[in-house]
């Protein structure tokens, strides 16, 4: 076991653990669900490592209750999850689906069985393949219509769930769905990934309002970014300026609008050069993107080191993510950095974790001591920032479970909670145990 490192936690602090839909249910064929996008990318030849897809995943949509014993076991306060849009309208639009609307309420009634606090994700990049057929994200009106569903699930559900997330990640939909083509719907469209860009940004300022009015007054809505804090490779005048403009595409062209009302004027001029997105701004459309929220909540894996042409180098040890550099300092940085260029916005990190190489053991455990290792240093620069005055209120490890890791399928695993696929068994890893303890301890 790591040594204590005789940090405290705030009574109030809240610990949890997140996952999405694609990547744990499964079930995807059953109870009237229609297809995502990602069913149609998984099933695409080449796509996915080993043509892996989530049409059984983690089993979760039938495993739920016993994944809730776990989580309260394990003593976890909050439980961060994304609805299906499609499992719920499964056109994207249109008749209701009701059976798929009852599983989130008894997993959100089971949570609250089990005194667990449900944080709702309503868009995990799991876009109804219906909607997608009418240009998806190209096209405004999927923004429109993503209103009309985070209303729908606003006024079914919106009594019993004190935090809402209107998107996840939605840089990653741009950078690897639109631009690199890795992610659903595999795109490479620099022209198209800004257009996206701006009609994620409108769907998520156009939910905030449509779901406001059915919420109670204390209830939160806000948007999960991934945040990557942007360091310049050397000091000079060239990296410092390409890390300024790197930042831009990483960080302000989501923050800016969302709190400031406002697109970044040099990001918005850089893209002028390859991508129509400003002709797609409508009048009015900064003021909606712009509507007040609750809460930031983000998510941190790694840091980005620019250099003095753009760029970009290797600083710090990569997890088995190849994208990923261990620098838990980044999480001090960007939370700081939030606070000082956003105001005192309440933050919760919603994402946070890596992939080690996890393998169930003869005696039946599984040890991962580098995800506890990689925990405890990343929990201690959350302490740190929460010592310099930043807001941060919960803290939700990625990822609850073992589950589809996108176009990794499930050769990475994620999870506190190993998933033995064959069988779908949970067990929980070192890391899970050790988490438990801090949950317990309020100290790490
Ligand atoms: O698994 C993903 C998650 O869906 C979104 N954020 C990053 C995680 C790890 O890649």
């Amino acid at each position: 076991m790591q040594p204590g490192l005789g940090l405290r936690f705030p009574e109030s602090f809240i610990w949890g653990a997140a996952t999405s839909a694609y990547q744990i249910e499964g079930a995807s064929n059953v109870d009237g669900r229609g297809p995502s996008v990602w069913d149609t990318f998984s099933k695409t030849p080449g796509k996915v490592r080993n043509g892996h897809h989530g049409d059984e995943a983690a089993n979760h949509y039938h495993l739920w209750a016993s994944d809730l014993d776990l989580i309260k076991e394990l003593g976890m306060k909050s439980y961060r999850f994304s609805i299906s849009w499609s499992r719920v309208l499964p056109t994207g639009s249109g008749p209701v689906n009701h059976k798929g609307l009852d599983f989130y309420k008894r997993l959100i009634d089971g949570l609250h069985q089990r005194g667990i606090s449900p944080m709702v994700t309503l868009y995990h990049w799991d876009t109804p393949q219906a909607l997608h057929d009418l240009g998806g994200w190209e096209n405004r009106d999927t923004a429109l219509k993503f209103a009309d569903y985070a209303a729908l699930v606003a006024r079914s559900l919106g009594d019993t769930v004190p935090t809402w997330l209107t998107l996840n990640e939605p840089k990653t939909v741009v950078q690897n769905g639109y631009l690199h083509g890795s992610h659903a719907p595999g795109h490479r469209d620099q022209a198209a990934a800004y257009v996206v860009a701006h009609h994620q940004l409108l769907a998520h300022g156009l939910a905030v309002q449509a779901m406001r009015p059915h919420l109670p007054a204390e209830a939160g809505i806000g948007a999960s970014l991934n945040l990557h804090p942007c360091y310049p490779a050397d000091g000079s005048a060239e990296a410092a300026a390409q890390t300024y403009l790197y930042d831009g595409y990483e960080n302000r062209l989501y923050l800016d609008p969302i709190f400031k009302a406002e697109y970044p004027a040099d990001v918005l001029a850089d893209i002028a050069r390859f991508s129509p997105m400003e002709t797609y701004i409508r009048p009015g459309d900064l003021k909606t993107i712009g509507e007040p929220v609750d809460l930031l909540a983000v998510q941190y894996y790694t840091p980005i080191y620019v250099t003095g042409t753009g760029t970009t180098e290797v600083r710090h040890p990569i997890s088995e993510a190849f994208w990923q550099q261990i620098f838990p300092q980044g999480l001090f940085d960007i939370l700081l950095r939030v606070k000082q260029d956003y105001g005192d916005i309440p933050l919760t990190i919603t994402e946070n974790g890596l992939p080690t190489p996890d393998s169930l053991g003869t005696d039946g455990t599984v040890s991962d001591p580098g995800r506890v290792e990689f925990l405890r240093d990343h929990f201690a620069a959350a302490h740190k920032a929460i010592e310099a005055g930043v807001n941060l209120k919960s803290y939700h490890v990625w990822s609850l479970m073992d589950n589809f890791e996108w176009q990794e399928g499930y050769e990475e695993r994620w999870g506190l909670i190993y998933v033995d696929y064959p069988t779908q068994r949970r067990i929980p890893k070192q890391s899970a145990r050790w988490f438990s303890d801090v949950i317990r301890s309020g100290a790490i």
